[in-house]
């Protein structure tokens, strides 16, 4: 081995992630009940090109081959959704059928050798939870729920994840509008925050009441807050974003309470939100990371609804989709997790990057150079924030499959491998064949990664209002 070579610790554990409704397909097979995405999905407009996820990637018949596909790549950890509306198609009823999925599921990963890796909530919240988030019987709902689904599995499952990027659900749904339910509430949403906050507290709090003793966590979104220059006009706006964005979830997760700012941009009250603390705060055992890019910052009123300029710095390069790649800013926010909030253990639950297909050529798609730079680039970042002390126990490739990406369908290309949306075919991507590398001599040789990775490069234009 080279000299440049960097090696991660013994026995972290390197996985790739997925989600249900991104890849299982059949949504409404077996007994399940429809979902809120379900819905959203057959609402014209809602949807690049009108595409839906009825088929998705079929894994919901497939993942027998999938799982083999994860074994070929060496994989030690795959991590899962489980859909609600698939185990709960009525509220007090629950769908053996559905569960029976899952079960069958992890059985085949055990058998493989992977460890099973499952999160309750990635998105899909049955229809017949009405109000959706704003109202507090949906966390009460998820309890139920949750405790149905660690009986069904909690011996066998020894990682759990509550809910996936809460803050995702609550911006995009319950501000911005491109989500479910589509609303743009600013007095509201304090309300939404607190719901899954509360939904996630309650649910640790089943695992361990039913004495389970695997590991449990919550799974969020995280972004640093950068700005284009040194204005501390813009540096403490970045601030507060930061507030909005992420302390929202991480302040009271971590027994840190909600951040002021939080209430400044509702203007409700904080007392009523002071009684739940002691169940949102239950300790967890990890905090699982989903990071793709940092975020840019500066106080725009009026220009959306977090009255920001997402303009980011001239010149940077960014994926498909116009997120900006810094690695740096990875390595910076994972020390910044551990130091500011004492967090014990840490997992990038998913780290990837999209290549349109309407803006790539058919082997580009492949032949992913992009990507493996990308991959090869942050993953450094993370052997670095390792070596400064923190403690960084495995990651996630984000995606193991390309797969529906919300409401952006089917262009934007996630995967490690390629599927053929006519034929579901799979196919190894070159940063597959790179990951399953990297797995096998548990790290990689930097100075051999791709020299001239085609990234996008931002152009800036003046004030940016549109988030997403
Ligand atoms: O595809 C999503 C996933 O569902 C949640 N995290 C971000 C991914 C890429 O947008």
């Amino acid at each position: 081995m080279s000299n440049h070579f960097i090696s991660f610790p013994d026995n972290f554990l390197w996985g790739a992630a997925t989600s249900s409704f991104q890849i299982e397909g059949y949504p409404l097979a077996d007994g399940a009940g429809k979902s809120n995405w379900y819905e959203w999905t057959k609402t014209p407009g809602r949807i690049e090109n009108g595409q839906d996820a009825d088929i998705a990637i079929d894994h919901y018949h497939q993942y027998k081959t999938d799982v083999a596909l994860m074994k070929q790549m060496g994989l030690k950890t795959y991590r899962f959704s489980i859909s609600w509306p698939r185990i709960i198609p009525e509220r007090g009823k629950v769908n053996e059928k559905g569960l029976d999925f899952y079960r069958r599921l992890v059985d085949e990963l055990l058998q493989a050798g992977i460890t099973p890796n499952a999160t309750l909530f990635h998105w899909e919240v049955p229809t017949w939870a009405k109000g959706e988030w704003t109202n507090r019987e949906t966390a009460l709902a998820f309890k139920e729920y949750a405790e149905v689904v660690f009986k069904a599995l909690g011996d066998k499952v020894p990682m759990w994840a509550t809910l996936n990027e809460p803050q995702i659900v609550a911006e995009i749904g319950y501000l911005q509008k491109f989500f479910p339910p589509g609303k743009a509430d600013r007095a509201g949403y304090a309300k939404v925050v607190h719901h899954l906050n509360l939904a996630h507290g309650l649910a640790v709090k089943a695992y361990r009441d039913l004495g389970f003793k695997g590991q449990i966590g919550v799974v969020l979104a995280l972004c640093p807050w950068k700005t284009k220059n040194d204005d501390p006009v813009a540096k403490a706006y970045a601030d507060k974003m930061w507030d909005l964005h992420a302390d929202a979830f991480l302040g009271p997760v971590m027994g840190k309470g909600y951040p002021s700012f939080l209430f400044e941009f509702t203007g409700d009250d904080p007392k009523a939100y002071e009684k739940d603390m002691p169940i949102i705060s239950q300790p967890i055992d990890f905090l699982g990371i989903n990071h793709y890019n940092p975020n840019y910052a500066a106080y725009a009123p009026g220009a959306n609804i977090f009255d920001n300029d997402w303009a980011m710095k001239d010149g940077i390069p960014t994926n498909d989709l116009g997120w900006p790649v810094d690695p740096e800013a990875f390595y910076d926010l994972l020390v910044y997790l551990w130091e500011r909030y004492g967090v014990k253990q840490l997992f990038v639950t998913e780290n990837g990057f999209p290549t349109r297909e309407s803006k790539r050529t058919a082997e580009e798609l492949i032949e992913d150079d992009v990507r493996v730079h990308y991959y090869g680039t942050y993953l450094q970042q993370a052997q670095r924030a390792i070596q400064a002390g923190v403690p960084l126990k495995g990651y996630y490739a984000w995606s193991l499959f390309d797969n529906f990406e919300w409401c952006f369908g089917y262009d934007p290309r996630f995967g490690l491998i390629h599927v053929d949306f006519k034929t579901l075919k799979r196919t190894f991507k070159k940063s597959a064949d790179w990951y399953k590398q990297v797995i096998a001599q548990n790290g990689f040789d930097p100075a051999l990664l791709p020299k001239d990775p085609d990234y996008p490069i931002y152009h800036d234009e003046g004030v940016r209002a549109k988030t997403f």
